[in-house]
């Protein structure tokens, strides 16, 4: 068969470029305890693509207590709310280069937990648990190959170091928590009981390269008792910054996350996903134009100071503004295009 046609081909592209893609930036979500809730942040969808309708997606749920009254339990349930198992991250993060090495010393806090961890990008997933009745070492080695992770379940006694040795060519990020997107909680120690109906919470939102902000309401998915949303299409690339204010059943809160390799993706520019042609951004085309008016402007301001050659003056200024004008509706129907390819392409 020598007949391959190009929409085949073209899918199989977008399939690996795709693939490559998902692989490379992790669907990082930070949780975080706050008083008696636990928070987890992130952009609604990930990858956020710049001029894609997104938003932040705030998922809260109690950590409060259900019945459990004698002492022992009250207080092996206050030191795990402390360890957070199951975020990317929430218990240690190492990245190491190809032939590295990272250690973390389990200290008796982790009596009687079960570790998840995985690395990046070879999306592999193990678990560390760590008991009285395991075996006694001070040190146990943990290998990260593309295969996985050699042993991907290590047994240890509280006080033993983990030593992750990186066996590949490339550069890896192994860390504590869950591989995957959503928190499935394993055993009784995390609390994940969404809190519903909080309408006393606001977010601001902030494109950290400009430093331009912006506060908006959440809105309850009713669907998802305990996720709010707050949507807004990103319309530059880079990072970006949530700042969660106000109260949850008059406990106050006010908790900034940062886009980072261990919380939320950055929001990436559209070009990467056009195909088959990639086109300017909107906001370029508007600056330019924007630039162009500029341009002329200054010129007529000029022109009617200079009272010498007020006459050509003048007329390099009219020039100046029409040219200006005409970058300003060139730059509006590329913008129109843009939004309406997007809008066919939904
Ligand atoms: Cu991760």
């Amino acid at each position: 068969m020598h007949l391959v046609n190009w929409r085949r081909r073209a899918v199989l592209l977008l399939t690996v470029l795709f693939a490559m893609f998902s692989t490379a930036t992790a669907l990082a979500h930070e949780g975080r305890d706050v008083g008696d809730y636990n928070l987890v942040v992130s952009f609604i969808s990930e990858p956020a693509v710049e001029g894609m309708l997104n938003g932040v997606l705030l998922s809260v749920s109690s950590l409060k207590d259900e019945g459990h009254s004698d002492t022992a339990t009250d207080h092996a349930d206050e030191t795990s709310h402390e360890i957070d198992l199951v975020s990317h991250g929430g218990v240690f993060v190492g990245e190491l280069d190809a032939g590295g090495q990272y250690e973390f010393t389990f200290s008796g806090d982790f009596e009687g937990m079960t570790v998840p961890f995985h690395a990046h990008p070879v999306e592999t997933e193990g678990s560390i648990m760590i008991g009285t009745d395991n075996p006694v070492s001070d040190e146990v080695v943990v290998e990260i190959r593309e295969s996985g992770f050699g042993p991907a379940m290590v047994m240890i006694q509280a006080g033993t170091t983990v030593r992750f040795e990186n066996r590949m060519t490339d550069p890896t990020v192994v860390m504590s928590g869950l591989l995957g997107e959503t928190v499935a909680s394993s055993g009784g120690s995390i609390a994940t009981d969404g809190v519903s109906g909080i309408r006393t919470l606001e977010v601001e939102v902030t494109h950290i390269a400009s430093e331009v902000s912006q506060t908006m309401d959440f809105e309850e998915d009713f669907i998802n008792p305990g996720q709010y949303k707050a949507e807004f299409i990103p319309t530059s690339p880079g990072p970006y910054r949530f700042r969660i204010f106000g109260e949850i059943e008059g406990q106050g809160i006010d908790e900034t996350f940062e886009s980072s390799n261990t919380t939320f993706d950055e929001v990436i520019s559209a070009s990467n996903l056009q195909f088959p042609v990639q086109l300017a951004a909107p906001r370029e085309t508007e600056n330019a134009a924007r630039g162009a008016f500029d341009a002329a402007s200054v010129a007529e301001a000029k022109a009617t100071d200079a009272s010498s050659s007020a006459s050509t003056a003048t007329l390099l200024g009219v020039v100046a503004l029409l040219l200006g004008l005409s970058g300003l509706i060139l730059g509006g129907l590329a913008f129109q295009r843009s939004g309406s390819k997007e809008w066919t392409k939904k």
